[in-house]
């Protein structure tokens, strides 16, 4: 029935044609007419019209994916941290002039429609904006995929600052409907919870039967996922929770009302809140839920929905890869498992075979506290069928290890999927990379360390499984959508096709020696400077010179990246100056831009969040600095406000701890942008330097070999308070109360004490290096010729981290998918 049905007639791309599709969605869509639209009504036509004419494309490449069965990836991701979605539909739909012309035409500000976009956050930080671009890259390099998530009802939170602390508010991003989805309640799948499992009637090698006790039904909502005008548009799919019928109607007819509604509420929790840590997990049981209900919907999904129904299951690796980003979806794992023993009816050994050979797993951390952990107690309450498929992979997986290193019992304590202290607990990480025909990093550093550090016994039995793919970022949005400035330079010079081959930004090379090509680059970035000056003031209200240094330090607030590291800059700056001991006509124009949100629960976090603030509000308000230094710490950093800052950024600041940053992706943006790095040998950083060249990056602090030895040596922060005067001195002035109105207890104290005395990131050993190496970008930057050199030069020489060439990586190294062409 699928294949007889008739193609839906492409829309003319034409002003004409789309004035028409916009008003007729004007009119029908939001029932006004375009005199008395609201912003909102023309926000919501204009975002519709642009999705017509995806849409054509999307049933065409849907159409073609059931047609010839090529073999998907399916990326099982928590998070999917989109960012806005209109200037980039319009970008790959090829309609962004057109959109323009058409509007202006009818009088419409483009702009004053773009603000309204509320973006959906439905992500931490990093891997769910690495999610974003990856999804994008699939689409753009012609990959049959498809994303596969959770449509949270409240994103990230939304962070305000109340007196300098962190105050978080919901993310209402749907209060005004969002136009990019399309849900399909009649597409409900069932997900079961909880109950016991009883002796199965088959007979089958390994089979149960698990009588739940509780279902939730998870409705898809579907996103067009468009490829950079290729005429691919393929699916993101995010599930959300809601009660089931049967569910209600057994209430209602009971006569409880109350209950009812009670029970939907608690079925719809599910997917109700993104879960605001980064990098350090809570074993929350709705966590837990969270994640089983959109792995066992998109397992259904696509087993049920996707594939013919006459497919012989054994051939699954051939039409699937189920890419694990991190360890929140693995409980896929034992799903399948479930699914093709106890529903299918196959012998264990076959389940287990077919089993791994369909997932892959990506490990995006290095701190232990980051790797997450289930336990016993709460997964078999929860999920005890899957408790017991686990159970029995690890049984059988002891024995490998047992035959592979006889008598090695710590070994095998310590590779085993159940861990015994400090609970009973299931690792994820260890069932990860037991059932994963590959496990890969996101870094080359990292991928070194996860295989001689963090996994290494698994690496030593199965040196072939483990494998790196560095991380990128898509240049349509970070570059061509985020600096059009920059971009229309480029294409002048080489053409248009670095945007889906960055690597041709190599040809911008010859022109870093061009005075007349640098100092066009130079007027692009004071442009920008002067743009994200204007954004500032209407978005927070604060105040920034247009034209002095922009040195950005944005990510989610952790002590591994070191934001205090950043602040002990500013504080020695200032005490420098205001001590006289630095004159003030000797300190280079900066402004530190901030961006950083804390997870609720992060104490040291927030107080840090808090202590800049009390810096920068001294700093800012001290008029003896004529505003030569100026902190900025615009509250609620997301992807709109990157967009916006990153351009900008003169210098980017990337000083986590060595072997603690798995990658790093916003390293990447900044670099791509000519920011020059300030940053340790530490993720993606290690990749950058090379390829930019020593002269071009400016490198400081131990390398992790160091650090892990002066660790295993002993580390002693108070000797560097001791012996450091410059350090001694900001520190001390920092405690004194000086920027807290007096107060040294709070946020002062902690911080002071967490830092003289464990300073678990060992900022204080670098902050010698540290601050030489800003001396050095000083030094650098008054030479505005060299430094532009220097800028183009990291344009020219970072094509390399384009999230295209990841998934280039992606698919020569782990899932052996080839492209399939669309007709454009
Ligand atoms: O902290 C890492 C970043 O270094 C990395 O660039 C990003 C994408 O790979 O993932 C971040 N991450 C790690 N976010 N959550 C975790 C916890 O495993």
């Amino acid at each position: 029935m699928i294949e007889n049905t008739p193609p839906v007639a492409a829309r003319e791309h034409t002003v004409e044609s789309f004035t028409r599709e916009f008003l007729r969605e004007l009119n029908f869509g939001q029932g006004v007419d375009l005199d008395r639209a609201s912003a909102n009504d023309k926000y919501l036509a204009l975002s519709r019209t642009v999705r017509h004419y995806l849409t054509t494309r999307w049933l065409e490449t849907l159409r073609n994916q059931y047609r010839d069965q090529a073999k998907t990836v399916a990326y099982l991701s928590a998070e999917f941290l989109l960012g806005p979605q209109l200037e980039n539909a319009m970008l790959a739909a090829d309609l962004d002039e057109i959109a323009n012309e058409s509007l202006r035409a009818l009088g419409v500000d483009l702009d004053e429609l773009r603000a309204l976009e509320i973006e959906p956050g439905l992500g931490n930080g990093g891997l769910g904006r690495l999610a974003a671009c990856f999804i994008d890259s699939l689409a753009t390099l012609n990959v049959p995929s498809v994303g596969y998530g959770i449509r949270y009802e409240y994103g990230i939170f939304r962070q305000t600052f109340e007196d300098g602390a962190q105050v978080e508010k919901p993310d209402t991003w749907l209060r005004l409907g969002s136009p990019w989805e399309l849900p399909h309640p009649e597409h409900a799948v069932e997900v079961s919870f909880g109950g016991h499992t009883v002796e199965a009637e088959g007979g089958n090698d390994g089979a149960r039967t698990w009588v739940p006790d509780w279902r939730v039904a998870a409705v898809p909502y579907n996103y067009m996922v468009p490829g950079y005008r290729n005429g691919r548009v393929n699916t993101l799919r995010l599930w959300s929770a809601r009660a089931t019928h049967e569910f209600d109607l057994q209430i209602f007819n009971a006569g409880d009302y109350a209950e009812a509604v009670r029970a939907r509420t608690f079925a719809e929790n599910i997917s109700k809140v993104l879960y605001p840590e980064d990098s350090t997990p809570q074993g929350k049981e709705l966590r837990l839920q969270q994640q089983y209900f959109f792995v066992a919907a998109s397992l259904r999904d696509f087993l049920e929905t996707v594939l013919p129904a006459d497919f012989d299951l054994h051939r699954l690796p051939d039409r699937i890869t189920w890419q694990l980003n991190d360890t929140h979806p693995v409980i896929a794992v034992p799903e399948l498992m479930r699914i093709l023993v106890d529903e299918r009816g196959w012998d264990w050994a076959d389940a287990w075979a077919v089993t791994q050979k369909v997932f892959a797993y990506t490990c995006h951390t290095l701190l232990p506290e980051a790797l997450e952990v289930w336990s016993v107690d709460l997964l078999g309450r929860l999920l005890p069928r899957h408790l017991e498929i686990i159970y029995r992979i690890n049984e059988e997986f002891i024995e490998e290890v047992r035959a592979a290193f006889p008598g090695d019992e710590l070994r095998v304590r310590r590779m085993s999927i159940i861990a015994e202290q400090p609970e009973r607990a299931v690792r994820m990480a260890h069932l990860a990379t037991v059932a994963g025909f590959k496990v890969n990093g996101v870094a080359e550093l990292h991928s070194q360390l996860l295989a001689d550090k963090v996994l290494h016994d698994f690496a030593q039995m199965w040196p072939g499984k483990f494998t790196n793919v560095t991380n990128g970022v898509t240049p349509r949005r970070f570059v061509r959508l985020a600096n059009p400035g920059l971009s229309g330079l480029i294409t002048e010079a080489i053409g248009d096709g670095w945007i889906t081959d960055l690597e041709q930004l190599r040809g911008l090379e010859p022109l870093a020696d061009d005075a007349e090509f640098r100092r066009r680059f130079r007027e692009i970035k004071a442009a920008n400077k002067r743009h994200f000056a204007d954004v500032l003031l209407a978005r927070d209200g604060i105040e920034i010179a247009g034209d002095a240094m922009v040195d950005a330090m944005v990510k989610r607030l952790h002590e591994y990246k070191r934001q205090s590291l950043k602040l002990l800059h500013i504080v020695s700056l200032y005490e420098g100056i205001t001590s006289g001991r630095i004159p003030l006509d000797a300190v280079t124009p900066r402004t530190f831009v901030f961006g950083a949100k804390a997870a609720p629960g992060y104490v040291r976090a927030k107080e840090t969040i808090a202590l800049i603030n009390a810096v920068g509000a001294t700093i800012n308000a001290d008029a003896s600095l004529q505003g030569r230094l100026k902190v900025a710490f615009p509250a609620n950093y997301n992807v709109t406000l990157a967009e916006d800052l990153v351009p900008a950024a003169d210098l980017s600041e990337q000083i986590s701890l060595a072997g603690k940053e798995a990658s790093g992706t916003g390293n990447m943006k900044f670099a791509l942008n000519g920011a020059l790095t300030v940053g340790t040998d530490d993720g993606a950083n290690v990749e950058i330097r090379k390829l930019v060249g020593d002269e071009n990056f400016f490198l400081f602090g131990m390398t992790e070999p160091e650090a892990a030895d002066l660790s295993a040596r002993g580390y002693d922060p108070g000797a560097y308070y001791e012996s450091d005067p410059q350090l001694k001195a900001a520190l001390d002035l920092l405690a004194s109360g000086v920027f807290t109105g007096g107060e040294r207890g709070g946020a002062v104290a902690s911080i002071f004490a967490s830092l003289t005395e464990r300073d678990r990131f060992m900022a204080l050993a670098d902050f010698r290096s540290y601050m030489d190496a800003q001396s050095r970008v000083d030094a650098a930057y008054a030479d505005h010729e060299a430094w532009s050199r220097s800028a183009v030069l990291n344009v020219a020489r970072t094509g390399f981290f384009s999230s295209d060439r990841s998934i280039q990586d992606y698919l020569d190294r782990i899932w052996g998918a080839r492209p399939v062409t669309q007709n454009r």
